[in-house]
């Protein structure tokens, strides 16, 4: 059976994003399927697509919904359109079932379905796909199976996997060594799921909320082959690569002994760790940390169900600066409860993070299954019957965007390291100049004074 995985993604802010998922899926597959992996930021545009759909032509072809839209309320995008053409590409080119999956699905899993007619759909982990692929050829019945989605199935199953998992990586494809020629920055999983409930967060929904660690040889191992392979810069994709840290230090401690030597980073939780923890995970190679802090004020992280409080995120960043770190913080403004005072906090409180970058985002995208969606019904900010799809964002009834935007500029003063919204300002419009010029990995560390 032949199946053609496309991912479907073409946006290339902050940097182009390697299609992990369908390393995974391409894994789960195993040698019994024919799989070729397409990637639509090789194609350029749909139509593109067309001759390579006609070539292979595939069984099935499997289409990586990762991003809905730009979650910028400042040039909001949402890329809908595009998908809807991409599969028509597949609809004229060939005979071909189409399965949809990937995060961006796995939020709005009735909503794809509809809106790009599909035929299947899998939402969480890919690696049920051959479940449904050998329920299919046998004709029996797909409704019951855990994930699968068509578009009469009433209730969808979530259950997280429970089997292997196992990347398949091939450097010689075209999707690696698109991304090794621009910027070359690869990426890795160490575990999946997020043990905490952060109110406005997709992530426990999307890949559970029991975290499953892959054991840390094998991790180790799969970044071996993407040094190997040439990568400049891994992006480790957990939710929070530190919620076990128990386990991140093996990580780190499995790549010392595999010879990792290229610069590495990820998501953070502000939590506190012990003395040495950045130090060793420096030892072996992390360069930059992102830190989840969303707010300096103590109502705001109450609020937001955030697992620490402000004096923790000093501690952590402390921490992280003694050990040589590139600090980033992400700020979510304007959620529940945001007014003057809480804006003035964090804004206060940010001065006393030196050396860091600051994103400032404004306005939160609400989504279903997290407390948000909740809050945001109950003030009436969306209706029970709301397609949310079409992003919309919450925003606090103390202050306005416009207001708040205004005092974290004023607060800015023109400082490079104070970046609002995901990036139409001055100083990121530095960074894709910055990969022409052969500099590779995150990039914000240059805006740090
Ligand atoms: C890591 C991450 C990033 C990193 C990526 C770094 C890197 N080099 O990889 C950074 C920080 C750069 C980033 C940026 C952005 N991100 Co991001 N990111 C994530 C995160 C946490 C993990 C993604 C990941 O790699 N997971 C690991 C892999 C293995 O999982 P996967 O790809 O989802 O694949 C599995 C399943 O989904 C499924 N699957 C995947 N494809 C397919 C296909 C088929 C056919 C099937 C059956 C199954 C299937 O099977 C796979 C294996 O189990 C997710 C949230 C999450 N927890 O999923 C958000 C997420 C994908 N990001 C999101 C967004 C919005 C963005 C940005 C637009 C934010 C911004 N404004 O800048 C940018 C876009 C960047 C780009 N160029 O596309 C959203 C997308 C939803 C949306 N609203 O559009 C998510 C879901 C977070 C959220 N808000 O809910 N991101
Ligand atoms: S914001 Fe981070 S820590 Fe909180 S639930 Fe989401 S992934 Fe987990």
């Amino acid at each position: 059976m032949k199946i053609l995985l496309i991912s479907a993604n073409t946006l290339k802010a902050p940097y182009p994003v390697y299609p992990l998922g369908l390393d995974y899926i391409a894994g789960a597959l195993g040698s019994g399927y024919n799989v070729k992996i397409a990637d639509m930021n090789e194609f350029g545009s749909p139509s593109a697509l067309g001759a390579l759909v006609r070539d292979f032509s595939p069984d099935f072809a499997g289409v990586s919904i990762r991003n809905i839209d730009n979650t910028d309320t400042i040039s909001s995008r949402d890329f809908l359109d595009e998908y809807k053409s991409l599969v028509q590409q597949i609809r004229e080119n060939s005979k071909a079932g189409i399965i949809l999956g990937g995060s961006g699905f796995t939020i709005f899993p009735r909503e794809f379905m509809h809106a790009l007619d599909a035929d299947y759909g899998i939402a969480g982990e890919g690696e049920k796909l051959p479940l449904l692929l050998q329920a299919l050829a046998n004709n029996a019945d797909v409704q019951s199976l855990p994930g699968v989605v068509t578009k009469e199935t009433a209730r969808i199953i979530y259950e997280p996997w429970g089997n292997k998992i196992q990347r398949r990586f091939d450097q010689e494809s075209s999707p690696a060594k698109f991304y090794l020629a621009n910027g070359g920055m690869l990426n890795l999983q160490t575990k999946r799921g997020c043990p905490y409930r952060c109110s406005y967060c997709t992530y426990p929904h999307i890949e559970g909320s029991k975290m499953r660690m892959f054991p840390a040889e094998e991790i180790a191992h799969d970044a071996r082959k993407l040094q190997d392979a040439g990568a400049k810069y891994i992006f480790i994709t957990d939710s929070a690569f530190n919620a076990s840290y128990d386990h991140s230090l093996e990580v780190a401690n499995a790549f010392i002994k595999a010879g990792i030597s290229i610069p590495w980073g990820g998501f953070f939780a502000p939590t506190v760790p012990s003395p040495d923890y950045f130090q060793i995970l420096a030892d072996a190679g992390l360069s930059h940390v992102e830190f989840g802090t969303e707010s300096l004020s103590a109502t705001m992280l109450s609020n937001f169900q955030k697992p620490f409080v402000v004096g923790n995120v000093f501690e952590a960043h402390r921490l992280a600066l003694k050990a040589g770190l590139y600090i980033a913080h992400y700020f979510l403004l304007g959620g529940p409860g945001e007014n003057r005072q809480t804006l003035r906090e964090t804004l206060d409180n940010a001065e006393q993070l030196k050396k860091s970058v600051f994103f400032f985002f404004c306005g939160i995208r609400i989504y279903p299954h997290t407390a948000l969606y909740d809050i945001a019904l109950q003030e009436g900010q969306i209706t029970a019957d709301q397609n949310i799809l079409q992003p919309v964002f919450y925003r606090s009834p103390y202050i306005t965007d416009r207001e708040i935007m205004q005092t974290v500029e004023e607060h800015a003063g023109g400082r490079f390291n104070w970046i609002v919204g995901s990036g139409e300002n001055k100083a990121t419009r530095v960074l894709p100049r910055l990969y022409e010029r052969g500099f590779s990995g995150p990039l914000w560390e240059h805006l740090i004074p």
